[in-house]
């Protein structure tokens, strides 16, 4: 969309509401709860992977519950309009929003930036423009659907202007944002031409929620030193409004990811795989969407050279590498897979055997039953991140080990590590700290090692998603006179 084209609300983007008088509580994301998948020559539409759905569907169901995002592809086709007592609604983008507000604002201005320019950021006026459009067509889209003094729970880096937006068309209601992703320090913020903008976006939320407190205080002090916002890290006075910020880490569904560990379809699954790896003393594991924020090939630099040095030996190890695609369109994220296929090639090429290799690359998805078989087998879990908001697959292994096995190696970087502290904790930009860290992995005596996991799962177990949304909602409506949305468990 061109600078000069007025945002409108898109076709497609039909505002039927829940109910006569609207829906109450609204999530908007930028993708949907279900996903479009092309299996046997149909389509289908299947759960969307991840903890988001499960934590916020039983939230949503009998509260006259509307979802907005973009169910990817073509919107002509048709689209369901309800997923398990959700009404879903589809903000359709089009090809040249795709380009400039998805790939270029959101991947690739916002997304290097924010994991602290690991890639330079790019800086357009073109993608701007998208972003401002879009974010107008969301809160639009919502402004028509809420119903009075309703809920709206915006998610992540590509919707920064719509709590601004949506509260200057619908002041009645209250209005959450949580950042999925880390939030940077001032020196990498003040590079953004649009800081200001998006600081005044965010702030017209009643709530600001980050993964970690380091972010929500990179938040307050930019607030303040930027658009003149006053008061302390958690409580801000904007523009005569109160407005709270804080740190909501979110976590995954423990109880579901047990409940898979412990079936015994998915345990013999997990004993196939370690016989299909030709039984080796020791699997370890990296489950990452391929993105050059996730540290694999340093990670896969250093298994390389523990082979090489004799630490490690294909008869005896072997790594299993998933690497989910992602971004396929994004030319750093080609990049970036070239460069591990080499790796991998390289390392397999010097310190494989016929039948042995030193590492198994997937450059696939695997299902949820396929991914916790995995994490069953795995004795150790390689979770290096350079930048990460929390990275849930740490605790999804960490739920999975359900008889307090396995080691995890985690990034100091990564969220996850403030809460995971009985992790192996690792700079990943230290070579020689991360080859020690795997090391101390693989050695680790059994005894420690669960005493470990036990101590890691307790964190995992209570903190769990749906305590996660709990709490965000809860502090959402904290000091307003409306009840705040009943959260049942499932
Ligand atoms: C962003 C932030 C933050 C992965 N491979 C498969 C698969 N997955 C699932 C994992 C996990 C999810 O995808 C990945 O979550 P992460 O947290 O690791 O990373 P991001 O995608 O970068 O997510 C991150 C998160 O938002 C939530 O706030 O933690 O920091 O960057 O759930 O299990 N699922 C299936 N097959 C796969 O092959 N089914």
């Amino acid at each position: 969309m061109s600078s000069s084209q007025k945002p409108s609300v898109a076709r497609g983007g039909r505002q039927a509401s829940a109910g006569p008088s609207g829906a109450q509580l609204i999530v908007v994301a930028n993708r949907w709860p279900i996903r479009r998948v092309e299996r046997d020559g149909d389509t289908h539409w299947d759960l969307s992977p991840g903890g988001l759905v499960s934590a916020l569907t039983p939230v949503l169901r009998g509260r006259a519950g509307m979802w907005f995002g973009w169910p990817g592809g073509d919107h002509e086709t048709a689209m369901p309009r309800q997923h398990e007592g959700i009404e879903l609604r589809p903000v359709p983008l089009d090809e040249a929003e795709y380009e400039q507000f998805y790939i270029g604002f959101a991947n690739a201005t916002l997304w290097p930036l924010y994991h602290d320019a690991i890639r330079t950021a790019t800086f357009e006026r073109e993608w701007w423009y998208a972003y401002v459009a879009v974010n107008d067509r969301y809160a639009r889209a919502v402004a028509e659907a809420a119903a009075p003094g309703a809920t709206v729970w915006v998610h992540d880096y590509h919707f920064q202007l719509v709590p601004k937006m949506l509260r200057a068309m619908r002041p009645d209601v209250r209005i959450g944002f949580f950042l999925h992703i880390p939030f940077p320090p001032q020196e990498l913020f003040l590079q953004l031409p649009w800081r200001r903008p998006i600081l005044e976006g965010l702030l017209g939320a009643d709530l600001v929620g980050f993964q970690v407190h380091g972010a929500a205080s990179n938040f307050s002090r930019l607030a303040r030193r930027v658009v003149g916002a006053t008061g302390t890290d958690a409580v801000m006075d904007y523009e005569g409004r109160r407005v709270r910020v804080g740190a909501f880490p979110i976590s995954v569904d423990a109880a579901e990811l047990i409940k898979r560990a412990s079936d015994p379809a998915v345990q013999s699954r997990a004993v196939e795989l370690r016989a299909e790896l030709g039984s080796p003393d020791v699997v370890m594991l990296g489950v990452d969407r391929l993105d050059y924020t996730k540290g694999i090939d340093r990670r896969l630099m250093a298994v390389g050279e523990l082979y090489a040095d004799g630490s490690l030996s294909a008869s005896r190890h072997v790594l299993v590498q998933i690497g989910v695609p992602s971004r396929e369109e994004d030319p750093h994220y080609r990049r970036e897979r070239e460069h591990l296929e080499q790796l991998v090639g390289e390392i397999n090429g010097a310190h494989s055997s016929v039948g042995r290799p030193a590492i198994h690359y997937l450059y696939q998805s695997v299902t949820i039953d396929e991914l916790v078989a995995l994490y069953l087998v795995a004795d150790v879990m390689l979770v290096t991140p350079l930048r990460d908001g929390m990275n849930l697959v740490a605790k999804e292994y960490v739920a999975c080990r359900v008889d307090a096995t396995g080691a995890l190696v985690l990034s100091e970087f990564a969220g996850a590590a403030e809460e995971l502290r009985d992790a192996i904790l690792v700079n990943p930009h230290d070579l020689d700290g991360l080859k020690a860290a795997i090391r101390h992995a693989v050695d680790l005596d059994p005894t420690e090692a669960t005493a470990r996991m036990r101590r890691m799962r307790r964190v995992v177990r209570r903190h769990d998603v749906h305590a996660w949304a709990r709490t965000f909602l809860a502090a959402l409506h904290e000091g307003c006179d409306d009840a705040s949305p009943q959260l049942g468990r499932p």
